[in-house]
């Protein structure tokens, strides 16, 4: 009932997002150094079918067929990254500047501007160039991660200057922190599980990196603000994942306060220091003097998003822990449960073992992101879902299949209804993603997107029925004029 009265302010931006090493593939090409991920898909057992970035969707070679296919699905606008080390090969503030990589970039925005097409640039999708790594490990080195970064951010805002109007610092910090140095499934891979890593300590690191990467966020939207923004008068931010919570008892209260301790440990860990200029206290109680924070880093936080960037894909159910919290604990000593107590599915299966749709709760979770945070502005910077067997379907039932169309139906709907009855200042939405790509650790075998590439014919793209919907259902949402 609700949603029919539902609507979206007639300003409101939407497209789909992408990441450089998801698409891009031309590893070698035109002085690009090697990133983290590049390395990582080189070890035996990391990526499913042995697959790597190397090709992707080849569309390094191919931005003029991405942009039609924008163009053909209808979309004003485009989320995509851009690879630090196309830029500054080796990664660092003394390091060579490569301007075949600029000009790849400038000329891709270039084209995109003249197609109508609104570009959204992330500066920093998990690529972190391979030699920061072996120079002083990466994100664990504060001091020279922080200025190395900012170094880099500074090359790329300057280039683009009023080109670009929607920056994005870093994409989900904690997957590169607890995905990269707690679990050790994605680059650089870190952990204490040593049958995955011979080094790594998945107890600390992730507070030091954390740390490392707000402050690295925080020192480019300094820049930007200091010596950008005012004549080029744009936005920036970072984007954090989080997904909604629901109590796998709901009669159990350590169940419900556990469901708050969940959403904290995954984006308050960075939204609190950067809105609220502190770490949420359940995390500084669990995690005392292994959660690094100096008055100056947090000065330097506070205040230091123009807009909420949200990641959001579906929800869990959360049991509480008992007992004391393992010293490798990164979610607030709780589990994570696709499952309540009854046995009751949180959403239907997919073909991410993580990802089960449950609209309500992009609703609930946009509200109580409005509320923790006094009413920000949220740009919806990735949601979107993988279909059970996708891959092993025949193309043309592929292309026709309702599921992911229906999953886009609920989640914008949830959302519009969160900016109608909620009062939730929601301005922009990204559909992840634009097309098939490549999955992570789960390589080529789970599709993601809109559109479907033919990874052994030519990287040929072809639009599912999902491509249209989306047009059609924000056509139907967004205010005219
Ligand atoms: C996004 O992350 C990424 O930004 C994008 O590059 C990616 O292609 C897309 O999702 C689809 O996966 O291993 O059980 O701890 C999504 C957020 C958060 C989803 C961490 C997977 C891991 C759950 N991710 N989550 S688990």
């Amino acid at each position: 009932m609700e949603s029919t009265k539902s609507s979206l302010p007639s300003d409101f931006l939407w497209s789909f997002a992408t990441a450089a090493y998801q698409i891009e593939g031309a590893v070698n090409e035109n002085g690009r150094g090697p990133s983290i991920w590049d390395t990582f898909c080189k070890i035996p057992g990391k990526i499913a079918g042995c697959a790597s970035g190397d090709v992707a969707c080849d569309s390094y070679h191919r931005t003029h067929k991405d942009i039609a296919l924008l163009k053909a699905c209808g979309a004003p606008a485009y989320r995509f990254s851009i690879s630090w080390s196309r830029i500054v090969p080796l990664g660092g503030r003394n390091d060579p500047i490569n301007e075949k990589g600029l000009q790849f970039y400038l000329k891709f925005v270039d084209n995109l501007l003249a197609a109508g097409i609104t570009p959204m640039v992330t500066l920093f999708h998990w690529d972190l160039p391979k030699e920061l790594q072996k120079r002083y490990g990466g994100f664990l080195n504060k001091e020279e991660f922080v200025a190395d970064f900012a170094h880099y951010a500074r090359v790329v805002l300057k280039a683009f200057g009023s080109k670009v109007k929607y920056w994005i610092t870093f994409n989900e910090p904690w997957c590169s922190i607890i995905l990269g140095c707690n679990t050790g499934s994605f680059a650089p891979g870190r952990t204490s599980d040593r049958t995955k890593n011979p080094v790594g300590d998945g107890s600390t690191e992730p507070w030091i990196v954390g740390h490392s990467l707000l402050v690295a966020h925080g020192a480019a939207v300094k820049i930007y603000r200091e010596e950008f923004k005012v004549q080029d008068g744009g936005e920036i931010c970072i984007t954090l994942n989080g997904d909604w919570a629901e109590p796998w008892d709901p009669e159990n209260p350590a169940d419900i306060e556990a469901c708050d301790l969940k959403i904290e440990f995954a984006i308050s860990w960075f939204a609190d220091p950067i809105y609220l200029g502190k770490h949420p206290d359940c995390m500084m109680q669990q995690l005392g003097e292994r959660l690094p924070a100096t008055l100056e880093d947090i000065a330097l936080v506070h205040g230091s998003n123009d807009f909420y960037g949200m990641n959001h894909y579906c929800a869990n159910y959360i049991r509480a822990k008992m007992g004391p919290p393992e010293p490798t604990d990164v979610t607030g000593n709780l589990e994570l449960l696709l499952e309540d107590k009854n046995g009751h599915s949180i959403g239907p299966v997919t073909q991410s073992p993580w990802l089960r749709p449950h609209a309500p709760g992009f609703r609930t979770l946009l509200k109580w992101l409005s509320d923790r945070y006094a009413f920000p502005k949220i740009y919806v910077t990735e949601n979107g879902t993988s279909v059970l067997g996708e891959n092993d379907l025949p193309l043309d039932r592929l292309l026709d299949y309702e599921f992911r169309v229906q999953y886009f139906r609920d989640y914008i709907g949830a959302m519009a209804d969160a900016y109608t009855m909620d009062g939730v200042n929601v301005r922009a939405y990204m559909a992840w993603s634009l097309m098939d790509n490549f999955e992570w650790a789960e390589g080529y075998e789970t599709r993601f997107s809109v559109t479907y590439v033919d990874y052994e014919n030519d990287q040929k793209r072809i639009p599912k029925k999902s491509a249209k919907a989306i047009g059609q259902i924000f056509d139907a949402l967004i205010e005219k004029k």
